[in-house]
């Protein structure tokens, strides 16, 4: 079976229901290389000086990895140059950063979370690339810097959405807003090629992924929920569960794209002034995109992720998004 690779699929969503414009299209394209440049340096490991401690802390105030420095870096130097963006935001940056003046600036904003799950690098576990893209407001005047306000729109906003996986194989797991499809990297011809249409997540599961160390900080809904999927099949839920945290959302995600699952970052009293570990702009909004485009659902908990306006680029959110049923039950145990 002749399989399309992604440039073809991006031609085909251009061409068949003006989903994407030209400019949309190169943008991925150029996301699509920066993501195999980042794989090729991930892929390295311990081959080149490049695992271990940057030496630094993010914006997040959490030590960066060289790596986490060098995939920011493959995005912005690929991305600044072709004129289809008007800025870029990232996990590493405090600040969004400009498009310098020498090149053109275009409509569209990317965010990014350059290499997700980056503690687990040194230890040879799947990592990735999150990625959103949003159209920037009117530009305020060629020469303007692109402030943060104009990234602080609600993920229904998000054009494009999508995460590479740096595991076993790279893949690339992209929305257009017209269904989810995943694509592998052939390391021989260098090509993404699709190996999998429309990926749908099962509204039912029995594999929950929740850090349960945090249990002691977990809210009521969320500790009622948990127990009664660890009382198995003699608990009101009549089935036993079984669980998997790697650590890395793009891998709990991309497992639960493939075979169903619940995936839970909640709000928890651990740190009363964080609403949640991960950050709404470039983890949880383009996840929540891909989830629902695939038939899932996407809470904080109390309403839906996408819904969510923003205030801060680099705000906070509780994630609790996977198999249908299994998300309207735990965010059901929050209204009451
Ligand atoms: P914890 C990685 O740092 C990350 O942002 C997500 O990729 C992952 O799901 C989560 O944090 C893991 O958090 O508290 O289990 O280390």
């Amino acid at each position: 079976m002749s399989r399309i690779t992604l440039s073809q699929f991006l031609i085909q969503q251009q061409r068949d229901g003006e989903r994407i414009c030209a400019e949309l299209r190169f943008l991925v394209e150029v996301v699509a290389r920066a993501v195999k440049a980042i794989g090729n340096a991930v892929g390295k490991g311990g081959l080149t000086n490049s695992l271990g401690e940057a030496g630094g802390e993010n914006v997040q105030g959490e030590v960066q990895k060289k790596l986490d420095v060098i995939a920011n870096e493959i995005l912005l130097e690929a991305n600044e140059w072709g004129g289809h963006l008007a800025a870029m935001a990232s996990e590493e940056m405090d600040l969004p950063h400009q498009i310098p003046n020498r090149y053109p600036k275009g409509e569209f904003l990317l965010l990014f979370d350059p290499l997700d799950g980056s503690s687990n690098i040194d230890v040879n576990i799947s990592v990735g690339t999150i990625f959103s893209v949003l159209r920037c407001p009117e530009l305020n005047g060629s020469v303007e810097p692109v402030d943060e306000k104009a990234f602080l729109q609600p993920g229904t906003q998000q054009l494009v959405a999508g995460y590479a996986v740096y595991g076993a194989a790279t893949q690339l797991v992209l929305t257009v807003g017209n269904g989810v499809h995943a694509f592998t990297l052939d390391r021989e011809t260098g090509s993404f090629v699709m190996t999998t249409e429309n990926m749908r997540v099962p509204e039912d599961t029995k594999e929950y992924a929740i850090n349960a160390s945090n249990a002691r900080w977990w809210e009521a809904p969320v500790k009622r929920y948990i127990d009664e999927l660890l009382a198995g099949k003699s608990g009101p839920r009549g089935k036993d569960f079984n669980m998997r945290w790697v650590g890395s959302m793009v891998a709990d995600v991309h497992r639960i794209l493939t075979r169903g699952g619940i995936f839970m970052y909640p709000k928890d009293t651990k740190d009363p002034t964080k609403p949640g570990k991960l950050r709404l702009m470039y983890e949880a909004n383009p996840m929540a995109m891909l989830i629902e485009q695939a038939g899932g659902a996407a809470t904080t908990g109390y309403q839906r992720i996408l819904d969510v306006q923003p205030e801060k680029l680099h705000q906070r959110v509780p994630v609790i998004l996977g198999s249908k049923n299994e998300v309207e039950r735990v965010t059901g145990y929050h209204a009451v």
